[in-house]
């Protein structure tokens, strides 16, 4: 039987007593442990009746456990769903349903709450707790170690991640085999991973960055990975001298400068820092290059297309850009109203084709077809420029996209939540420039007639509705939102209003 992702990314450790984890209280798991948990979640998996392209749905806390639930869905040819751990009840209703998934895994809390919601679709709860307790592991335990992988092409489904989008609801990212196989294995080279490398991963594993960039990347290449539940900056300090590399998003890098034990010393050892999922500030980047002599290796990509383009390992790294299309990958920049490519050194849409491009929205032909050209380009929604010597910058968004700390936020989401209280008329949701995640949300108010909005009442009446991360970190209330004369909110005229709301000069 094939199937290649399982086979490349997690069949070749077979047997290997290598380390493959290391946790922060001092645990190792192996290859051949990582391998045997997975093949008894994958047996237990089968056991429930789940059968290859079903969906798993999963919103677990990070923990190896969480991590060999990945494999296993591969291994069982399973679409692997992972989310959110901030989503609220509300946010997960509509990718399980919208999904189909059969099985839910989540923590025992929050059992009660989705137990209604998998009923509606005749689909299972099964829990996974941070520590690893919980009745998945417990049936994984009674199962054999072994597992033989599910037949699969490399054209088959292997993950379903969620996008919001500007309008509407979220759409499933379908990504393949090859979508995984063909990036993972990209990176490995132009990035020169090997089984020496010792990964500080302190990521999330629900999003393309943390799961389909880290991990893959480490489990290609043969090395390890110093596993964190999440960003602690003083587990950050105590364990880099273990490791040989980091990923992160530019507040990881923001937050270590910010602190004066992150030194020279202590990086001087480390082969590489890669920054994404976000703009790194070119002042981030020289100032890391002074506290360190490292020039972090800025790479661009995205959920629907795993990474586009890199800087170079070997040649320079150059700030504020994020490097050349990926070997494999073709970018090109586009006229937004006519598709036609434009000449370097003009502005336009970012369009990009390669087999790490994803093969479509699930169950949304319309959508699929808006952002996907036949050719095979997708429309990435980010604006930007290639200059005179071939490095890509992106230069805007032509998505209405907010960024805090690595985390995408769709304001119209918010907005739709905003609108809906009595005390408003209506709302325009911006981002701003933030000291810690880059930017943040701040919410634009205008009063219904005869009302007063009070923000903290406002706040706690959308709260429970939304993510944490996505909250408001101020509202304001304005007579009237500045308009174009079609009628357009103009977020670029109140983006520059509260520019400095949070930062401080
Ligand atoms: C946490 N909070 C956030 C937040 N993360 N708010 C806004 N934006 C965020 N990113 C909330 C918390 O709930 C908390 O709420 C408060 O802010 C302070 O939390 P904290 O303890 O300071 O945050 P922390 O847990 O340290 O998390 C910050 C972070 C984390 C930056 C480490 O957000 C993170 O790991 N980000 C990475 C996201 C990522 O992996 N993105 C990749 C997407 S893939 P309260 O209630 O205490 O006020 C992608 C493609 C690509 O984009 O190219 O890679
Ligand atoms: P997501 O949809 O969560 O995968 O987020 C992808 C988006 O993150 C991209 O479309 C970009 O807008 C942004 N992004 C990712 N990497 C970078 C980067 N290095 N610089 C600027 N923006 C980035």
């Amino acid at each position: 039987m094939s199937n290649p992702l399982f086979d490349r990314l997690f069949g070749i450790h077979a047997g290997k007593d290598t380390p493959f984890l290391q946790l922060p209280d001092g645990r190792v798991l192996t290859h051949a442990d990582f391998l045997d948990m997975a093949a008894r979640i994958a047996n237990a998996l089968t056991g429930f009746g789940l059968e290859p392209n079903d969906r798993v749905a999963v919103q677990v806390q990070k923990s190896p456990e969480a991590l060999a639930l990945y494999a296993a869905c591969v291994q069982a040819g399973l679409i692997f769903l992972p989310l959110n751990t901030a989503y609220t009840t509300d946010e997960l209703r509509y990718f399980i349903e919208n999904s189909g998934a059969k099985l839910i895994v989540a923590d025992a809390a929050s059992r009660a709450d989705l137990e209604p919601i998998a009923q509606v679709q005749n689909a299972t709860v099964e829990t996974l707790n941070p520590d690893g307790s919980g009745s998945l592991m417990r049936r994984a335990q009674g199962m054999l170690p072994a597992f033989e992988p599910a037949q699969r092409t490399e054209d088959d489904l292997a993950a379903f991640l969620y996008t919001s989008g500007t309008t509407g609801r979220s759409k499933g990212a379908m990504l393949t085999q090859a979508n995984l196989l063909s990036n993972a294995e990209t990176l490995v080279k132009e990035w020169r991973f090997t089984e020496k490398d010792v990964l500080l991963h302190a990521l999330p594993i629900f999003h393309t960055h943390g799961l389909f960039v880290a991990t893959n990347v480490i489990l290609a290449s043969g090395g390890s990975m110093i596993f964190l539940p999440g960003f602690n900056l003083d587990d950050i300090l105590r364990l880099m001298p273990g490791a040989t590399s980091m990923m992160g998003v530019p507040t990881f890098y923001t937050r270590l400068l910010d602190d004066d034990r992150f030194t020279d010393d202590l990086s001087r050892h480390m082969r590489l820092f890669i920054s994404g999922s976000a703009p790194l500030l070119a002042e981030t980047h020289e100032r890391f290059e002074t506290r360190t002599g490292h020039r972090i290796l800025e790479r661009y990509g995205m959920t629907e297309t795993n990474m586009n383009t890199s800087n170079p390992y070997d040649g320079e790294r150059r700030a504020g850009t994020v490097g050349f299309p990926l070997p494999g990958i073709a970018l090109k920049i586009t006229d937004p109203e006519t598709g036609e490519t434009l000449p370097n050194g003009e502005t336009g849409m970012i369009e990009v084709r390669g087999p790490n491009v994803f093969k479509g929205y699930w169950q949304m032909p319309e959508k699929t077809a808006a952002e996907l050209r036949d050719d095979g380009f997708f429309i990435t929604g980010d604006l930007g420029l290639i200059d005179a010597q071939g490095y890509v910058h992106i230069v805007g968004r032509g998505k209405d996209l907010i960024i805090s700390g690595g985390y995408n936020i769709y304001p119209k989401e918010i907005e739709l939540l905003l609108d809906e209280h009595p005390d408003v008329q209506e709302s325009a949701v911006i981002g701003v420039p933030h000291p810690d995640f880059g930017e943040t949300v701040l919410g634009v108010l205008v009063p219904a007639p005869g009302k007063t909005p009070d923000p903290d009442t406002i706040l706690q009446a959308v709260g429970p509705k939304l993510a944490r991360f996505k909250h408001p970190r101020r509202l304001v209330v304005v007579e009237t939102l500045p308009r174009n004369t079609m009628g357009k909110v103009q977020k670029n005229l109140l983006r520059d209003v509260y520019k400095d709301m949070f930062v401080t000069a």
